[in-house]
């Protein structure tokens, strides 16, 4: 909470000194501004807000955008895509002000602002989603996507559209799946290897209710928490660890604060864009295809940024320290045993129909990948 809270006052006197003196590029949060000459997707590409010509004043339509991630992690450098396209194809009529490391509150709050329209867009996790559509506890099924190729067939197909769908009763628009990634465990305490290794340790989860069964069926003691908390937690002790993809344990710093990293790949974390459906229906048609596509091609250049750094991240984690275990394939069927009542116990609580058909996606991604091989 003190992070989150030192977070939101350094933004809020850095918006509010810089405002007062017309400095609208700095009404983004913390963005540093491109240099002279950089273009917007290198801007992008470093995480920093690109020196467009667009400013809120001009336009008809402004979107505040706010993520949970640094500035540094893809999700933002999406997202700064995203602004880039929009502003471009809509002559600046569209303005997006873009926030990150939880300047506008954490995931829950966030979505609750789209949901009141006092915020336009946000790309949370799947897991929090849940808490608003339960049939999204599906992608966070342990061990449901076999790699990222199955599961951007998936969510890119059918399934994930009907998904997408759903979230129109709860006051928001889907516009597209991002990458979170495969998630992997870190703590203080000893290396993960097996199941037995998560005894008694006490993990950080997403607040979703499947997170917090299965580590307490593998034996560990989850906390639920929100991840703006999550940095000061470790750092205290708090909780021993945590669980995250490569991308942000090494970008938001995680290796200052834990010793252990193991490739557990337990969960692939799909981001979904989320835009508030009243000021989505409040758009002209036009503008409405122009953020549609554009969360989706934003999207793309995200997974694609994401994709391309996991071995880079790795090997850093490494250089600053961390012992890095590598998880067996063995040792993941044995820990999706353990945790396959909790399974079952989800798949009945948001429709075992609907599940296998989830499971036939994948199977049939699965095959679809395999021949394009
Ligand atoms: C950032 C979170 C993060 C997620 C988590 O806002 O909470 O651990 O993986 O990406 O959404």
């Amino acid at each position: 909470m003190k992070k989150t809270l030192l977070t939101s006052a350094l933004s809020f006197a850095l918006v509010t000194g810089l405002t007062a003196c017309g400095g609208e590029e700095e009404s983004n949060g913390e963005n540093g501004s491109a240099s002279e000459g950089e273009d917007t997707e290198e801007a992008a590409e470093n995480g920093e807000e690109s020196g467009g010509e667009a400013t809120s004043e001009d336009a008809t339509y402004t979107i505040e955008a706010g993520i949970g991630l640094n500035n540094k992690h893809p999700q933002y450098k999406g997202l700064l895509e995203f602004k880039e396209i929009v502003e471009e194809e809509t002559d600046g009529d569209v303005f997006v002000e873009t926030y990150h490391s939880s300047q506008l509150g954490d995931d829950r709050e966030m979505m609750e602002s789209l949901q009141l329209n006092t915020q336009e867009v946000t790309i949370p996790s799947t897991a929090p989603i849940a808490n608003f559509v339960e049939e999204f506890t599906v992608f966070d099924f342990p061990f449901l996507f076999p790699n990222e190729q199955v599961a951007d067939q998936v969510l890119d197909g059918e399934i994930g559209d009907r998904l997408l769908g759903k979230l129109e009763e709860e006051e928001m628009v889907g516009l597209a799946y991002w990458e979170n990634g495969f998630r992997d465990v870190t703590n203080s305490q000893h290396p993960v290897e097996t199941a037995e290794d998560f005894e008694g340790l006490t993990l950080r989860t997403m607040e979703n209710d499947l997170h917090l069964d299965a580590f307490s069926e593998l034996g560990a003691n989850p906390t639920p928490m929100a991840f703006g908390e999550l940095f000061t937690a470790m750092q205290q002790g708090t909780v021993d660890g945590q669980e995250n993809p490569l991308a942000t344990i090494y970008l938001e710093s995680f290796y200052e604060v834990q010793d252990y990293y193991s490739d557990t790949h337990h969960v692939y974390s799909p981001f979904v864009f989320l835009m508030s459906k009243q000021f989505y229906d409040g758009l002209p048609d036009e503008y409405q295809t122009i953020v549609e596509d554009a969360a989706v091609e934003a999207g793309e250049f995200q997974r694609e940024q994401n994709r391309k750094a996991n071995e880079e991240h790795l090997s850093n984690l490494e250089e600053e320290g961390m012992e890095i275990t590598e998880v067996s394939d063995e040792a993941r069927a044995e820990m999706k045993e353990i945790v396959q009542p909790v399974i079952d116990d989800y798949a009945e609580e948001i429709g075992a129909d609907f599940v296998d058909e989830v499971y036939q996606a994948v199977e049939d991604a699965q095959e679809n990948v395999e021949e394009e091989e």
